[in-house]
């Protein structure tokens, strides 16, 4: 089959009225496919097996607000230790494919299943080559949600395994000198002993195959970005996975169907990677104790007559609508609805009078980890493939000179693009507060654009000296406007509701026992690399702690 992508053949070097002409015929055809396969996908999974949704008036001994890393730490352990759990997850259960086969949709061809509740996708590159990129499609519990407050989208997965099912599976551990700065009050012997190790075994962290990845085509694109880094004196690191490496070589082989190779990544990957489903979720609904609701989404908990607490769950339909209210009781609570869910949840209860007794601390010490994207644009003679692995295995770190760690991003668009792409963690100090919006009903979050300063000036200490170095430039074609910085995102929100803040040192909410906070809003703001790995290790030492003093 001939490759849509390619380069006319003969042709040297890219070609810019090729390009947009092929494109704009590919997003027209994808935007028709898309369409029809919409009406017979849908209802295929709307027959999803695996739902076996929680009944109004249920009285359940835990009940978790969410399934990402936190959620599924604390559902394992607690089964483990014996006890009944039900999760409730607002987004969809992803286990059902659709009429073309598979459970997700390609990066490349965004669908219905692309965006959480949309009408357009929103892409977090939005342009190439000036053009926009972005189509329309029709409105789905897609698994991308591009949740937007005051000067920043905020990038989360929606569905069972949270944002495992859309993120780039980079599972780094940071170094431990900077964790002091990371979570202050938490023993770092014990994290670095203990929690951190069991979370990478848990999640299936392992590192690529160096030897196979000097070679290997679809790496080329980082081979370039060490060049580059080493060029200029700064140390390149290789850093772990949770995708199946030996999947990948595979997928390079031609042996099984392509995933990382095929560009899935930001819809979801219908093969190799490990997605918390997969790992900490299927263990523990092995254990026979832990029950799922998806499509269900929780709305408020309020202490209940007589002890526990009284959950009240909106059950919703594919596009959005509420088909059920329920109301069930639980004896514990664990929120772990993410960063922003959490917050905006606990900001909301408060200010409403369910959870009046929360401290002042709820809602505050939200940062953006630092997150800020650029591209550069490198010589002809440094391509960096047309073919490019979906999962990063490395960045630039100048975290102690610069303030930057900068990940080697794929830009996997088919065609040899000369493109390097970076997505940097940065220092940046700027941290905001969510509060209730009486008027509009809404839990509003008062960041401002201009906070991303600090994380371009950041980021410039590595790319400027590299532009300067190889004599390049950045590109200004992938975020609109003759943009260079993408300053307008984040995709590791964390805090909120801030570990020995808002909760106890080990997550109990203040004001109320048997509630506990277990996701990424417990971490103030940054990592200093990718979150996972640390909102699963702390969840890991939370969850001991209050098995082994609360139940
Ligand atoms: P999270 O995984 O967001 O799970 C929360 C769950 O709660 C979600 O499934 C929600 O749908 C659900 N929920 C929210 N509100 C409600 C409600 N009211 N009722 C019921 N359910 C609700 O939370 N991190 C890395 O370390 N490495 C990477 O390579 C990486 N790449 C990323 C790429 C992208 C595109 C994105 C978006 C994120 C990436 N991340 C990466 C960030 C990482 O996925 C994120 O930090 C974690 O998923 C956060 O984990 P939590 O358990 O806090």
């Amino acid at each position: 089959m001939s490759d849509p992508f390619m380069p006319d053949k003969g042709s040297k070097g890219f070609s810019r009225r090729g390009f947009i002409a092929r494109t704009s015929s590919i997003i027209g055809a994808v935007a028709v496919a898309g369409g029809a396969a919409a009406t017979t996908a849908r209802a295929a999974v709307a027959t999803s097996a695996t739902a076996a949704p929680i009944d109004s008036g249920a009285h359940v001994p835990v009940l978790i607000i969410g399934t990402g890393y936190g959620g599924s730490v604390a559902a394992l352990r607690l089964a483990q230790a014996g006890v009944d759990v039900h999760m409730i997850e607002m987004g969809m259960a992803w286990d059902t494919p659709g009429s073309d086969g598979k459970i997700f949709a390609n990066t490349t061809r965004p669908d219905y299943r692309s965006f959480w509740l949309r009408t357009r996708t929103k892409a977090p590159i939005s342009n190439f080559l000036g053009f926009p990129i972005d189509k329309d499609v029709p409105r789905y519990t897609g698994i991308l949600d591009a949740e937007e407050f005051n000067g920043i989208t905020v990038y989360q997965g929606r569905g069972v395994g949270g944002g495992s099912l859309v993120n780039g599976g980079m599972a780094v551990t940071p170094k431990r000198e900077r964790f002091g700065a990371v979570l202050p009050s938490v023993d770092a012997d014990e994290m670095y002993d203990v929690y951190y190790p069991r979370a990478n075994a848990g999640l299936g962290v392992t590192n690529v195959d160096q030897a196979w990845w000097e070679t290997a085509p679809c790496y080329q694109y980082a081979r370039v970005g060490r060049k580059h880094a080493q060029r200029s004196g700064f140390p390149f690191v290789f850093v772990p996975n949770v995708y199946d490496w030996e999947y990948m070589k595979q997928e390079e082989a031609g042996t099984v169907p392509r995933s990382s190779l095929d560009g899935e990544v930001l819809y979801g990957n219908n093969y190799g990677k490990k997605s918390v489903q997969k790992t900490y979720i299927a263990q523990a609904k092995a254990t026979g104790r832990v029950s799922i609701s998806p499509q269900h989404k929780v709305t408020s908990v309020a202490p209940a007559t007589g002890g526990g607490y009284t959950v009240s769950i909106d059950q919703i339909n594919t596009t959005g609508d509420t088909t059920a209210t329920k109301t069930v009781t639980a004896d514990r609570v664990f929120f772990a609805a993410g960063s922003v869910g959490t917050s905006k949840l606990l900001v909301r209860l408060k200010a409403t009078g369910r959870l009046p007794l929360l401290n002042d601390e709820v809602g505050k010490g939200w940062g953006d980890n630092g997150n800020v994207m650029c591209g550069r644009a490198n010589h002809i003679w440094d391509a960096t493939g047309k073919l490019q692995a979906s999962m990063p295995t490395a960045g630039i770190d100048n975290w102690d000179a610069g303030g930057a760690f900068a990940e080697v991003a794929p830009l996997p668009t088919g065609i040899e693009t000369y493109a390097s792409l970076y997505l940097s963690i940065t220092k940046n100090p700027h941290r905001a507060e969510f509060s209730w919006n009486a008027a509009t009903g809404n839990v509003d979050l008062n960041w401002q654009r201009a906070w991303k300063q600090p994380a371009i000036d950041m980021a410039k200490s590595i790319f400027d000296k590299i532009n300067s170095k190889e004599g390049t430039i950045y590109r200004s074609d992938l975020f609109g406007g003759n943009k260079v910085w993408g300053d307008h995102l984040t995709y590791h929100p964390l805090g909120g509701a801030v570990l020995d803040k808002a909760t106890d040192n080990y997550g109990r909410l203040h004001g109320y026992s048997g509630l506990y906070v277990i996701d990424g809003s417990l971490i103030p703001g940054n990592t200093s690399v990718n979150p996972f790995v640390t909102i699963t290790a702390l969840a890991e030492r939370n969850i001991e702690k209050i098995i082994a003093t609360d139940l």
